[in-house]
This record gives C-alpha cells, sequence and structure tokens, in this order.
C-alpha cells in the first residue's frame, strides 16, 4: 500500500516495503514447506529449482577484489555470513525500483566506468578522483559488518574497503567543517526510476564529521571478495554499520564537506520517521514499527526466531561515546 506522507506530500512506499517483505517470507515459507512436505515430485522439483535461484551461495564472475583480514576493532564478526545470492537479490536501490527483487533484475543498465568521485566543499585538497586511483588510495581490507536496515531486516556482509578517514585526512578538511554529505549518481538514462516522485533525487545522505572520521566508516568497493555488484552500489558506496542501512549510500559521485548539517534524502521525504543520525536503536521505535527485534535474511524460515536489535547495532563499544550526553529520542 503506498501512503501519503505528511510533511512532503509525496507519496512513499514505505508502507508497501514492509508488505513485500512479507510476502518474500510467506514465499520461502512455502518454498521450504512444498520442498520438505509431501507436495509432490513437480512442486518438489519447482522448489528446488527456486531454491537454486535464491541461491546457495558463490560470488558472481565479478573481478576480484580482495582485502587483508581488518585490525580495525570490532570490524569483524563471527556471526554466519549471509549467503551471496540472498545478499544480492533483496536490496534497497531506489534508483532501480523500490520492490526488493528490482535492483538485481535492473541495475544491469548502471555505468560504472567511467566514474569519477568529486570530492568538494570545505577541504584544503578538492579533487575530482578517479575510481582507479580511489580503490588505490589505501589498502583494501575485509569487514565482516551487520547492516540493519530501518525496514527490520538485516544481513552480515564480507565488505572489502578502507576507513572513510584514510580519504579524508588526504583531502585535509578545513576547520570549520562538521559533515560530510555523500551525493550519488542520479541518471535517469541508466537509473529507471530517477525522475519518479519517490524521492527526491539525487539520493543524500550525510555524517557528522567525527562519525565519518570513525574507523568503522567503511568507503566501500567490493563484498565476497569481489568489485562490488551494481546493485550493492557499485563502484563505491558507503557502510556505516552502527546505523540504519539507508545511511549507506550506493554509487557514490560527490562527497562534500559543509559546516552546516545537510538535508538527507530520506529524511526530506519523511522527516518525522528519519532523523538525520539514524542510529541503530531498539529503545527508539519508527513511528510505525518498533525497532527491538530483527529478522536475519536467509534465517526467514516458518520457524525462524527473530533476533534482538542491538543498541548501535552491536557497535556500541566502537561508537557509544560519540553520542555521549546526547538525548537519542530527540536526536533519532
Ligand atoms: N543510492 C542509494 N543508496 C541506498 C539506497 C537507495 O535507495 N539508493 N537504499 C539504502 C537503504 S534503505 C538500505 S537498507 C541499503 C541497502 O543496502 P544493500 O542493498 O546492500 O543491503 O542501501 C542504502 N543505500
Ligand atoms: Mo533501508
Amino acid at each position: 500500500m503506498l501512503i501519503k506522507t505528511r510533511d512532503s506530500g509525496f507519496i512513499h512506499p514505505v508502507s508497501s516495503e514492509i508488505t513485500s517483505q512479507g510476502m518474500y517470507q510467506q514465499r520461502r515459507d512455502m518454498i521450504k514447506l512444498m520442498a520438505g512436505g509431501a507436495a509432490g515430485a513437480a512442486l518438489a522439483g519447482w522448489a528446488g529449482r527456486e531454491a537454486l535461484a535464491q541461491g546457495v551461495g558463490k560470488p558472481g564472475k565479478l573481478a576480484a577484489l580482495p582485502g587483508a583480514k581488518s585490525g580495525v576493532a570490532g570490524a569483524v564478526t563471527m556471526e554466519k555470513v549471509t549467503d551471496y545470492k540472498d545478499s544480492t537479490t533483496y536490496n534497497n536501490f531506489y534508483e532501480f525500483g523500490t520492490d526488493k527483487a528490482d535492483p538485481a533484475k535492473n541495475a544491469h543498465t548502471l555505468v560504472t566506468k567511467p566514474w569519477t568521485v568529486a570530492v568538494e566543499g570545505l577541504v584544503k585538497q578538492p579533487k575530482t578522483w578517479a575510481i582507479e586511483d580511489l580503490i588505490k588510495l589505501s589498502a583494501q581490507e575485509e569487514r565482516i559488518y551487520r547492516l540493519r536496515c530501518v525496514e527490520g531486516w538485516s544481513m552480515v556482509i564480507p565488505w572489502v574497503g578502507y576507513s572513510l578517514a584514510e580519504l579524508i585526512k588526504k583531502v585535509e578538511p578545513l576547520g570549520n567543517a562538521k559533515y560530510v554529505e555523500f551525493i550519488t549518481q542520479a541518471d535517469p538514462k541508466t537509473m529507471p526510476f530517477v525522475g519518479s516522485r519517490v524521492l527526491d533525487w539525487p539520493y543524500v545522505e550525510a555524517l557528522r564529521m567525527d562519525e565519518a572520521m570513525n574507523p568503522l566508516t567503511l568507503l566501500t568497493f567490493g563484498m565476497y571478495g569481489e568489485v562490488l555488484p551494481n546493485q550493492s552500489g557499485a563502484p563505491v558506496r558507503l557502510v556505516v554499520p552502527w546505523k540504519y542501512g539507508f545511511k549507506s549510500g550506493k554509487s557514490i559521485v560527490k562527497i562534500r564537506f559543509t559546516d552546516k548539517e545537510p538535508r538527507t534524502a530520506w529524511n526530506k521525504a519523511a522527516a518525522n520517521e528519519y532523523g538525520f543520525y539514524s542510529n541503530v536503536n531498539p529503545d527508539v521505535d519508527h513511528p510505525r514499527w518498533s525497532q527491538a527485534t530483527e529478522r536475519r535474511i536467509g534465517e526467514d524460515g516458518l520457524f525462524a526466531k527473530k533476533r534482538k536489535t542491538l543498541m548501535f547495532n552491536g557497535y556500541e563499544a566502537q561508537v557509544g561515546q560519540l553520542y555521549a550526553g546526547m538525548d537519542l529520542k530527540k536526536n533519532f
């Protein structure tokens, strides 16, 4: 169901996402029931093919991008890694459609070569980087992060990249730079939903400078030892593991240093629902649903238990001090 937001009058599909998530789960449950039960050979065959398509996971055939295991505190979890097929077929990338399956189907039209990232605003060294040079700026690390979507699902992914702090140090922010804004690609020729009124394009996200400098904030070029597939934000995205997934902008083309808190795409769409900080917090409900639990993608069977959502997505030891003294109910 599409709903109208009070703030903007824009139609935005947050409620429909919840519905499609529910349908996805039902379908998976059905498949498992049919595969296991006495549903007959024909159905079992279909379920088998469907399971294969959903995928027991091997990375695709993209270029290798290996990274050494990260030494950053908290950057590697021992939890089971989400199947590649699951994490690359259940995505939010609204430039390619609002259904979770749309990005995997549609993002092949994204042109990732040539690609540049302009670093601008309040820095001593503004520069437009060719993606090839940006990749080489620092050593690639593999970090196994949880990423939790505001809608209540999560994944565990071996990302490849380096701390955004490496780039920030290189470009030398001026003393008055307080925020970093991430502007992503918005090309109506290659992104079929840019031009739809779902969001105010380009998709923009932002962090406070100290959040951007935190070593956990990953400038990400790959996953599972390969370059990012288009639907996951090729050729470069952010992963900010203690914040709701939407803070992790995909297919970044511009990084701008500012002195004022930037307006972000989801904040513009519904300010009462999506605050600037958007830290994962089980104690602060979204106005339309609880944030206390989550569903791990790949554990969505009929009897799978929901997981308890952790404060700062489990990264409290690493980032809790960034918010000392702040009222997290106000600064949600
Ligand atoms: N450019 C862009 N970046 C985006 C989005 C988007 O729609 N467009 N969706 C965000 C949301 S809501 C989430 S949950 C994550 C999902 O990342 P994943 O598909 O790799 O899991 O990407 C974020 N980055
Ligand atoms: Mo999300």
